[in-house]
């Protein structure tokens, strides 16, 4: 793939190495993002695998998500990972004896969430093949349970009771290492490294990845979670952060909802009403005029967090915003430099934090360009939107689908064969 150019003939075998990857990556009922690095199933890595695995196999990218909703817990939460029996415990850190988690003895799950972009994927999974959607009863099944897993969202999660998603962990965001949270994690008191064992840095650079302080408080607010029996009201939440992208992707998948609700018989506006009260609580709680960006918000006393990470970009996917010009504007100014570095960068390019290898501190990812790219089409950019697609392309192309790519150089870091960037290549060359 080495001198693959994103043109013509190019695309033809960067579309067959990129199936080939997915192909590999499946085991059977979900896809690991990476055979080595993840191997089990996490939660929004699915959703983003399912919009690529739709146009390889529309009843394939169904059962993607369905093996995911039926992991679902009886309280409405979507866990982020879902364990693959047949593999070990040692192969990932933390796995199930860790977090002594599920919704019904067989399965083992994490007690923790991931952002909601389900409700998205399902309704673009059904949209490619809705004959064989309907034979299988797709949406008929997954509506209630989608349903289910905003109102927990809702409901439980609002800690703020301003009508945000609160995350109650990094690893919620799916931006883990973000320096968004170093703030509200520097409150948080490390397990030691030696009470634990990282198996991440048996596949992957120290250097690509968080640090060990970093784990040690990941396992530290996971642990407490897990001990007060994953309960929103009980649990202490030394981290609590409204995040723009979660609630951004709520609302999104809270119109996808809309539309699958009116597709099975259901009153769609209670949803599309949903979708515009979290859309007024962002631009009301999280959005910052004068860094034409959205924020997090530290509900552990913080206020705003004064870090420009991607996240608060993600939120120009959402249709009608009235900011869009603004978040535009941002993205390709200096802070992200759309147009001028391989993809988007996941955290500010001039910021004091800013790291082109490690992890979420500045690496781009394909998820989050998939999300900047509808962005961009769905509020008129369609230049920038074509751009940002080759770059895409050419990254993933010359990367072998690695896991991010540094955004000055578009060299690979972390796992290569990673399933979303595959999945992705296959969504932007349909
Ligand atoms: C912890 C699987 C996941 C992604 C996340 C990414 C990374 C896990 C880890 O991998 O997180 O959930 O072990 O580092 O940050 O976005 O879903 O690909």
């Amino acid at each position: 793939l080495e001198g693959v150019r994103p043109d013509a003939a190019d695309l033809v075998g960067l579309r067959r190495a990129a199936a080939r990857v997915l192909l590999g990556n499946w085991t059977g009922s979900s896809t690991v993002p990476s055979r080595t690095l993840y191997p089990h199933q996490w939660s929004w890595d699915s959703a983003f695998v399912a919009l690529g695995l739709r146009h390889l196999s529309p009843r394939r990218a169904q059962r993607e998500l369905e093996s995911l909703l039926g992991a679902q817990w009886d309280d409405g939460r979507l866990p982020h990972i879902v364990f693959d029996a047949a593999t070990p415990e040692g192969a990932y850190f933390p796995g199930p004896d860790f977090w002594r988690a599920g919704p019904f003895p067989g399965v083992r799950t994490s007690g923790i969430v991931q952002p909601p972009v389900h409700a998205f994927a399902v309704w673009e999974v059904f949209r490619a093949d809705p004959a064989e959607a309907e034979r299988r009863g797709f949406l008929a099944r997954a509506y209630p349970r989608l349903a289910a897993w905003h109102r927990y969202l809702r409901t439980r999660r609002d800690l703020g009771g301003h009508g945000l998603a609160a995350i109650v962990h990094p690893w919620e965001s799916g931006m883990d290492n973000s320096p968004c949270w170093d703030g509200p994690l520097a409150r948080v008191d490390p397990v030691p490294p030696s009470r634990f064992r990282r198996r991440d840095l048996d596949h992957a650079a120290p250097g690509d990845r968080p640090t060990d302080l970093d784990y040690g408080r990941y396992v530290r607010l996971a642990a407490h979670y897990r001990d007060h029996g994953y309960d929103d009201a009980s649990a202490p939440h030394a981290f609590a952060v409204e995040d723009p992208a979660f609630n951004a992707l709520l609302a999104l998948s809270e119109l996808a909802l809309a539309r699958i609700a009116a597709a099975v018989g259901a009153d769609p506006a209670p949803h599309r009403r949903r979708a515009d009260e979290v859309v007024a609580a962002l631009l009301d709680r999280l959005w910052d005029a004068s860094s034409g960006l959205f924020l997090c918000r530290d509900l552990r006393g913080g206020g705003l967090i004064r870090e420009h990470g991607v996240t608060g970009l993600v939120p120009l996917a959402v249709p009608g915003l009235p900011v869009a010009a603004d978040l535009l504007r941002t993205a390709c100014g200096a802070r992200f430099g759309l147009g001028r570095v391989h993809m988007v960068p996941s955290y500010d390019l001039t910021g004091p934090a800013f790291d082109p290898a490690r992890y979420w501190r500045g690496p781009s990812w394909f998820n989050i360009g998939r999300l900047v790219h509808l962005g961009l089409l769905e509020h008129g950019a369609a230049e920038r939107a074509a751009a940002l697609r080759r770059s895409m392309l050419r990254a993933a192309a010359r990367s072998r689908f690695a896991e991010y790519v540094d955004p000055l150089t578009g060299e690979g870091h972390g796992a290569t064969g990673f399933a979303w960037t595959a999945a992705t290549v296959l969504d932007l060359i349909a």
